[in-house]
């Protein structure tokens, strides 16, 4: 049996997967209230196919509670945040994990850890932990790495076909632990040690976030003398060794705009690049803000309740809101006492900001100015909706003639 300890955005459709694959699956989560919601059925997140594989996994046996099971593997899928001063990776929801986990597993148990950590995390924060708790490592209990690298708004196709890395003390565990993958996973698995599966996986995100941050610097730069950032980016991109990626307003979510501070955070005056490309990126919702400012005042627009801002989540057709480059901006306005801009989302269904709107027309109807920030399917359908407003377009997704772009 499989125990699944997390159930947010990986430690769900992960569960999901394997107990519609036939594994056996209980999924834990400390959240007492999102455990009942998942037994009354209730998805707590919205993704493209999981009502369908829930209902599979619901029909194939899955259970959900807030308990640690007995069990001969767990899969840890818990947040891993980092500490915004030191910049480093802070341990407690794993080292809380597992400690949970040492009071019920079973003998010769696999611990596999799915959550991005930085390089050493598991020599540093979770062998002491189990060492200290009498745990023998190879014998008590296993350890292996096995980070996951799902795209939200693609989660379950990337979970059945992705390439996964599955990093682990010694060969047999490695197997144990690829065999288990293999239920589901179309993709190549590569095995390898724990600390080789840490640093790749950080070093994924980080290169996106790096590459990000070239797309954003040459949109200022373009800005600054007039040219077409998009143009360029289109044209350079004929080459067949460039691939530059998209500027926007900033990097938002749970893990591009974090796991780079794991390395500026463990390796100060070695990781350069990185934290440049992170001072980029954190840079661009000012950025936007002053292309507002200077959009308004080419327009002769002085009422700021006259904006509105399209798009709250971090990107386009999911739901999800953390480091959402919309919030930071927001923020921002207020440190200026910009009060009084009017904000919609068609994905955020509560309201968690002022002047939130939650219909698209009635939002249109309060506003001379829109502010593009996120390029949701549901603008792209509407776009025509959206003529005869002063447009900023800052994820270049609007045709319309007289756009202002970033
Ligand atoms: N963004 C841009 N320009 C681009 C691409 C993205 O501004 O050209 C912005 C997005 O709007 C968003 C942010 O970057 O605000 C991050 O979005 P994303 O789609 O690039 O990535 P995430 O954070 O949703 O998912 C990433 C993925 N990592 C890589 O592609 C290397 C995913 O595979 C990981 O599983 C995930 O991080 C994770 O959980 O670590």
């Amino acid at each position: 049996m499989i125990n699944v300890i997390g159930l947010g955005y990986i430690g769900l459709p992960t569960a999901l997967m394997l107990a519609s694959h036939g594994v056996k699956v209980v999924g834990t989560d400390c959240n007492r209230a999102l455990v009942d919601e998942l037994n009354a059925g209730r998805l707590s997140f919205e993704e493209k196919g999981l009502n369908e594989l829930f209902s599979a996994a619901v029909n194939a046996g899955i259970r959900f509670t807030h308990e640690y099971q007995k069990a001969d593997m767990y899969i840890v899928a818990v947040p891993t945040p980092y500490d915004k001063r030191s910049k480093k990776l802070d341990a407690c929801y794993i080292v809380s994990a597992v400690k949970e986990i040492m009071k019920v597993s079973s003998k010769g148990a696999i611990v596999v850890l799915e959550s991005t950590v930085s390089p050493g995390t598991v020599d540093k924060y979770i062998r002491p932990v189990l060492k200290s708790g009498g745990m023998v490592i190879g014998e008590d209990i296993n350890l292996a790495h096995a980070p996951e690298r799902i795209i939200p708004g693609n989660m379950i196709h990337e979970l059945k076909f992705n390439a996964r890395t599955i990093g682990a003390d010694n060969p047999d565990i490695a197997e144990k632990v690829k065999a288990v993958y293999s239920t589901f996973c179309e993709g190549e698995i590569v095995t390898t040690d724990i600390c080789t599966a840490e640093m790749t996986k950080v070093v994924e995100n980080t290169y996106r976030d790096i590459n990000i941050a070239y797309a954003n610097e040459l949109a200022k730069i373009c800005r600054s003398d007039n040219m077409d950032v998009y143009e360029i980016i289109r044209i350079a991109n004929m080459h067949p060794r460039v691939n530059i990626l998209s500027p926007g307003p900033g990097v938002g979510g749970h893990c591009i705009s974090v796991d780079p501070w794991f390395l500026v955070g463990d390796y100060p005056g070695l990781a350069n690049i990185i934290l440049a490309a992170r001072k980029i990126n954190d840079s661009m919702p000012e950025f936007v803000l002053e292309r507002i400012h200077d959009v308004m005042k080419e327009r002769g627009l002085k009422d700021v309740t006259r904006v509105g801002l399209y798009g709250i989540t971090y990107k386009e057709d999911v739901d999800d809101v953390r480091e959402s480059p919309t919030l930071q901006m927001l923020e921002c306005m207020e440190k200026h006492l910009a009060h009084g801009v009017k904000v919609y989302d068609p994905w955020v269904k509560r309201d968690i900001v002022e002047n939130q709107y939650h219909d698209l027309d009635k939002f249109l109807d309060e506003v001379d100015m829109v502010v593009i920030l996120v390029g949701h399917s549901e603008l792209k359908d509407n776009m025509h909706k959206l003529r005869g407003k002063i447009i900023l377009d800052t994820r270049n997704v609007c045709d319309l003639d007289g756009v202002y772009r970033l």
